[in-house]
C-alpha cells in the first residue's frame, strides 16, 4: 500500500489529499464526480448544546457548544456528508494511507466533525485545551480505545479497516465528532454549501454512497454514476425526513 506523509484528510476529496505528495506516475485521465447534498423541507433549529456542568463550563472556558449534528446552509446544503464511490465492476482500487491526520480537540470541541481517513492511515488524537479530554472510539471492525489525553498532549492509532466510527470523549458528554474510514481512494466531504467534487475518477461506472450521521432522514439519489474521461457527471442527494 502507498503511504502519504503529511497528508490533511480533512473537508476535502480523496484525490486531493494526495496530490503533490505522490511520486508515482500521473494518474490516467479521469473524469469528476460532482453535486450537492440538501435538505428536503424546512431545516430543523438546531440550538447549541448547554455545558450542565459548572466545573466543565470554567474549564471549557464556554456555556454551551454548537449541535453539529446536523449542519444545513441557508439555501438547504448539508455539511458534513461523505461521498463514495466504489468500482462495479472490477476492484476498486486501494487508496494511499496517509500519515499523521491530525485529529485535535480545541475548546471543547473537536475540531473536525467528521474526518474521513482511508484505510491503513495513522490519526493523532491530540487534545490542544489546557484540560484534560478523553477519546473514546466506539469501534468494532478496528480496535476500540478509550484512553485520557492529558492537557496539549496527544496518542497515536492506526485503522486499517473500513469503518464509520463515532468518536465522543467521556469527560465531556457534549463533545461527539466522526472518524470515516474508506477502502477507496474517491471520496469527499460535503462543504458549507453541502457540495462536493472528486477529480481524477477513471473513466467507468461506480457504485455511489451517501452518508451523514443523521439517522433521522433517508437518502434520495443516483446508486451509481458513470465516468467518461475528462468530463463532469453530476449526482445530487436530498436527505429526505423519515415518516
Ligand atoms: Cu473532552
Amino acid at each position: 500500500m502507498r503511504r502519504v506523509r503529511f497528508g490533511v484528510a480533512v473537508g476535502i476529496t480523496g484525490v486531493l489529499a494526495s496530490t503533490g505528495v505522490l511520486t508515482q506516475a500521473d494518474p490516467p485521465a479521469g473524469g469528476t464526480v460532482c453535486g450537492r447534498v440538501r435538505l428536503q423541507g424546512g431545516a430543523p433549529a438546531c440550538a447549541p448544546i448547554p455545558i450542565e456542568s459548572a466545573e466543565h463550563r470554567t474549564s471549557c472556558g464556554r456555556a454551551d457548544v454548537p449541535n453539529e449534528t446536523l449542519l444545513v446552509s441557508a439555501d438547504g446544503g448539508v455539511r458534513n456528508a461523505v461521498v463514495t464511490l466504489e468500482a462495479k465492476e472490477g476492484e476498486t482500487p486501494a487508496p494511499a494511507a496517509i500519515e499523521a491526520c491530525l485529529f485535535d480537540q480545541q475548546g471543547c470541541l473537536f475540531l473536525h466533525h467528521v474526518m474521513v481517513i482511508p484505510v491503513g492511515s495513522t490519526v493523532r488524537f491530540k487534545n490542544s485545551d489546557n484540560t484534560a479530554h478523553n477519546v473514546r472510539t466506539n469501534s468494532r471492525r478496528n480496535p476500540a480505545f478509550n484512553e485520557t489525553i492529558p492537557a496539549n498532549g496527544e496518542i497515536t492509532k492506526t485503522f486499517e479497516r473500513a469503518e464509520r466510527i463515532e468518536v465522543t470523549c467521556t469527560i465531556h458528554p457534549f463533545m461527539s465528532a466522526w472518524l470515516v474510514v474508506v477502502d477507496t481512494p474517491y471520496w469527499a466531504v460535503t462543504g458549507e454549501d453541502g457540495s462536493y467534487s472528486i477529480a481524477n475518477v477513471p473513466a467507468g461506472t461506480y457504485k455511489i454512497r451517501v452518508w451523514h450521521e443523521s439517522r433521522d432522514y433517508d437518502r434520495s439519489g443516483p446508486g451509481e454514476v458513470t465516468v467518461a474521461a475528462g468530463a463532469g457527471a453530476t449526482a445530487d442527494y436530498s436527505l429526505v425526513k423519515k415518516n
